[in-house]
This record gives structure tokens, sequence and C-alpha cells, in this order.
């Protein structure tokens, strides 16, 4: 469940100012949440929907980590590597991780959530379901009954889980793949856009095609 903690309606500052951090201030913004600014490696990039850059990380630590929550906006391609090293370097110093909900979404009762997951607009989440800390659910994911995500997932845009599917922590699901029920996905593997997983992955292997097959291990560039 959620902590209360998170539920305070501390000031936010958004880690990263690319695509994924733009979708995550829209929804801050949607939530009438105050949003301090976003912090990014390049040295000067404009606004994001007229939130300001302010600087490098090390913007961030002019700001106790009890007087603010983190939104973790480094997305991921492929491998959740650098996303993961963000949340993990940021938690380090006691800072905390917003959890956030699009209003749009659909999340039925008792469904576990931890520390900073991301459940983007249109989403469905499905009673008996966990989802693991960092996790993205990205725009119109459905994830049905009984799934078990791990930590920093990342599941692309308009992907589908049946029921009782288990997903390693670190592991990418492509855009529009499908998983059927009580399918399991080992850790830091890759999933291709389309696939049709009707069979377990095994940990770090990178599966793609209809019916999905492996084609090597996953490629952590990034
Ligand atoms: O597929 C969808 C719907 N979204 C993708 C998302 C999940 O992942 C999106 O299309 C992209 O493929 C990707 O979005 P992301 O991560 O926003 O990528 P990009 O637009 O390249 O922006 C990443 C930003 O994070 C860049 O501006 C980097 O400089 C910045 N960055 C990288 N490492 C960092 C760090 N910023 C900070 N503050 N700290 C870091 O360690």
């Amino acid at each position: 469940m959620i902590d209360e903690a998170h539920t305070l309606d501390l000031p936010a500052i958004v880690i990263g100012g690319g695509g994924h951090a733009k979708v995550l201030v829209s929804t801050l913004l949607l939530q009438g949440r105050k949003v301090l600014g976003f912090v990014d490696l390049k040295p000067q990039l404009p606004p994001l929907l007229g939130i300001a850059h302010l600087g490098d990380d090390s913007a961030v630590f002019l700001h106790p980590p009890d007087q603010v929550r983190l939104v973790n906006g480094v997305g991921s391609i492929s491998s959740t590597v650098l996303r993961r090293a963000v949340y993990e370097n940021f938690r380090e110093r006691q800072y905390i991780f917003e959890t956030i909900i699009h209003p749009s979404a659909i999340i039925a009762r008792g469904v576990h959530i931890d520390d900073g997951v991301q459940i983007m607009a249109g989403v469905v989440v499905q009673p008996g379901s966990c989802l693991g800390a960092n996790l993205i659910l990205n725009t119109g994911v459905c994830v049905d009954h009984d799934c078990l995500i791990g930590a920093h997932v990342h599941i692309a845009p308009g992907a589908a889980l049946s029921g009782d599917v288990h997903i390693g922590a670190g592991a990418h699901i492509g855009t529009g793949a499908s998983i059927i029920q009580g399918v399991k996905v080992g850790a830091a593997s890759i999933v291709g856009a389309g696939a049709v997983v009707v069979r377990d992955v095994p940990a770090g292997v990178t599966v793609v095609g209809v019916p999905a097959g492996p084609i090597g291990n996953a490629d952590p560039i990034r």
C-alpha cells in the first residue's frame, strides 16, 4: 500500500528533463502539485511545460530530504540500469520518490504499490497484483489479476499482462507486447515490442516475435 509519507503535499523535483520527465510533469500539474523544477546532466535546457531547469543533480541537495519529494524522470528504452542507478543514488541519501498515479488509471483495491511507482494515463491494474519500487507502467498498460512485478521494471505503452504473470526486477517489456497467463519473465530480460510471450523467459534474455523466442542476452546499454 502507499505509505502515508508519500501522500504529504510536499513540493516535487523531477530528475531528468527528457520525454519521460515531460509526461510526469504533465501529470503533476494536472494534480495541482507544486513542482520546484527539474534537474538534468545537460547544462542548459528550456522549461518543461513551464517548469524550470534548476541545474544538475547537486541542485537537489539544496533541499533537505524531508522538505521535498523526488520524481524519477529518467525513463528507459531497453535497459533499465540508468533509471535504477538514479533511484538508488538518491534513496541512499534519504530522499523519497513520489508515487505517481494518473487520475485516469484504474487500480483495484488492495493492489500493493511500492515507493516511486509511476502509473501513467489509461493504465488498468487488477486485484492481487504487486508493483515493485521505481516501476513504470506506461500509457495504456493492462496488468491483470495477481501479477507480481519487480522493482525498476519498465512496461512500455500498450503492453498487456494476463493473470498471474511474474516480471523480474529491471526487466523491460516493449510497446504493445502481450504476455499470457502464468508466464514468468526473469530479471533484466527484454521483451521486444509487439512480442507475444507464451512461455517463461530466463533472466537476462531478450525475446522477440510471435510467439516470442530468444535472440541473445539482454544488453544493458542504458
Ligand atoms: O516510450 C515512452 C512512452 N517513453 C520513453 C521513456 C520511458 O524513456 C521515452 O520515449 C524515452 O525513450 C525515454 O525517455 P527519457 O528517459 O526521458 O529519455 P530522454 O528524452 O533521452 O531524456 C533523458 C534525460 O535524462 C536526458 O536529458 C539526460 O540528460 C537525463 N539524465 C540522464 N542521466 C539525467 C541523468 N538527469 C539527471 N538529473 N541525472 C542523471 O543521472
